[in-house]
């Protein structure tokens, strides 16, 4: 009994909303296709010595025309969520202006592909592929404009039956590090001042977007993003490592979650930004804080923070040497930030409803003579991440759902092709898609409904 008491511990609810992600730019290909428009990632993955081994997504995994083989993957898993992104250029190829109906056509296919599969489409608006007709990118405001004109049309478009709408993905990623870092498109590195406004305009895109997406959307669209927090894990359980924890996510994160949760910047980050803070116009918090109907997480991994010597102070501990690590050199092995993201946006803020729209690894993906993929390192991660999933859901936090990433190995952004994430392994000779061990494992994860 006691056997069977502890199994039935790690149960997950029976309409818990397992699922994979994927991003356009990663996975179509058919760059030029259907009249698709030019991006910033086309531009940077053919400019010479910005991609580890100068992949492109000019193939990628060809899901342009092989989405129904996808979604056929998708069925075999038995996934009851599919999360894609909208590639931009496809539907507005220079960014605005007159919509291209045949790339509207292929988002409607593969909508209803996926509906006629029983699998409920999630739909993110901006994963990174940003039109190179929009001049002056994320540094200019007209392109928050134009992304709240693209959402607004594109969720009067597909809202009768897409009911989940992110609007963009990883604020961090397509400014902080495209403007300031400058590994991703575009790969500037601006002053402080500058990548300020790029941020700005990044979080106003997003709020102007849910404004738009509320006007021209159908009756009961959930609307939200998908965010990748940097997140925090207290060092040692107790009150004050907690408090140490949620204050160092809510002002590391000012700039972005933050900001949209709460309508405003917090003076912490106004003052340590000083002269070099974002120019705000009236308005535009306003449409920053806009109500959302979830928040979708993207959990990679953590940091350690305790409490400092200092009544209220946090400091974040640095990795160590021998961390462990999965094949991405950043993505540190943090089981307990599943947890962690959870409880720590609740107890800030109390999210009506929350998702994890990505969580994954690159990892050693060997081939056994008989050709399989046994990818055992990704299921440790997996299983370790989703046992502390378990204890968020556990505990009663209003989480709905989890999107593996990825579906397949796809184009992985400055590492091109040499980082893989896919719990299925394609050979981009071929295409051929095979599930690996790891898919093995999640199909037996979502038939049991429970970690085994
Ligand atoms: C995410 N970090 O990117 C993206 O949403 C995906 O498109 C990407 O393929 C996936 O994670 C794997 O990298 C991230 O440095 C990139 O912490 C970098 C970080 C986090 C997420």
């Amino acid at each position: 009994a006691a056997g069977r008491g502890a199994a039935e511990a790690l149960s997950f609810p029976a309409d818990f909303q397992w699922g994979c992600a994927t991003a356009a730019y990663q996975i179509e290909g058919a760059v030029k296709e259907d009249g698709r428009g030019e991006t910033v990632w086309d531009v940077y993955a053919h400019t010479p010595g910005k991609t580890t081994d100068g992949g492109t997504g000019d193939v990628a995994c060809d899901s342009y025309h092989r989405y129904q083989e996808d979604i056929a993957l998708l069925k075999a898993l038995d996934v009851k969520a599919y999360r894609f992104s909208v590639a931009w250029s496809r539907i507005f190829p220079s960014g605005k202006g007159k919509p291209n109906q045949k790339g509207l056509d292929y988002y409607n296919r593969l909508i209803d592909g996926l509906l006629a599969a029983g699998i409920t489409p999630h739909m993110t608006l901006f994963h990174w592929d940003l039109p190179t007709g929009l001049r002056g990118g994320w540094q200019s405001r007209d392109t928050a404009y134009a992304f709240a004109d693209y959402a607004g049309f594109i969720a009067g478009k597909t809202s009768d039956r897409v009911k989940h709408i992110m609007t963009v993905n990883e604020l961090r990623c397509f400014t902080d590090l495209a403007y300031w870092n400058g590994n991703k498109a575009p790969g500037l590195r601006l002053p402080m001042d500058e990548v300020n406004q790029v941020r700005h305009h990044g979080v106003l895109a997003h709020g102007l977007g849910v404004q738009a997406i509320r006007a021209q959307a159908k009756a009961g669209t959930q609307v939200g993003l998908a965010d990748n927090a940097t997140i925090f894990v207290p060092a040692i359980e107790t009150a004050e490592h907690i408090e140490a924890t949620k204050k160092a996510m809510r002002e590391e994160n000012a700039m972005f979650l933050t900001a949209i949760m709460e309508g405003r910047y917090i003076d912490s980050y106004l003052s340590a930004q000083g002269k070099d803070a974002p120019k705000v116009q009236a308005g535009d918090m306003e449409a920053i804080g806009s109500p959302l109907d979830f928040l979708s997480l993207n959990v990679y991994t953590s940091n350690t923070v305790r409490a400092a010597a200092t009544p209220g102070g946090y400091e974040i501990l640095p990795h160590l040497a021998n961390s462990p690590r999965m094949a991405s050199p950043w993505l540190y092995m943090t089981p307990e930030a599943l947890y962690w993201s959870i409880r720590s946006v609740s107890e800030l803020w109390q999210p009506k409803k929350l998702y994890i729209s990505e969580n994954g690894c690159s990892a050693d993906d060997p081939v056994a003579p008989d050709g399989k993929v046994y990818d055992a390192d990704r299921v440790t991660y997996l299983r370790n991440y989703i046992t502390h999933l378990h204890r968020a859901v556990r505990e009663g936090y209003p989480i709905d759902g989890y999107f593996l990433w990825s579906l397949m190995d796809n184009f992985e952004w400055e590492d091109g092709y040499t980082k893989l994430f896919g719990i299925h392994h394609v050979d981009f000779k071929t295409q051929k898609r095979t599930p690996k061990l790891s898919a093995d494992w999640y199909r037996e994860l979502i038939r049991t409904g429970r970690l085994v």
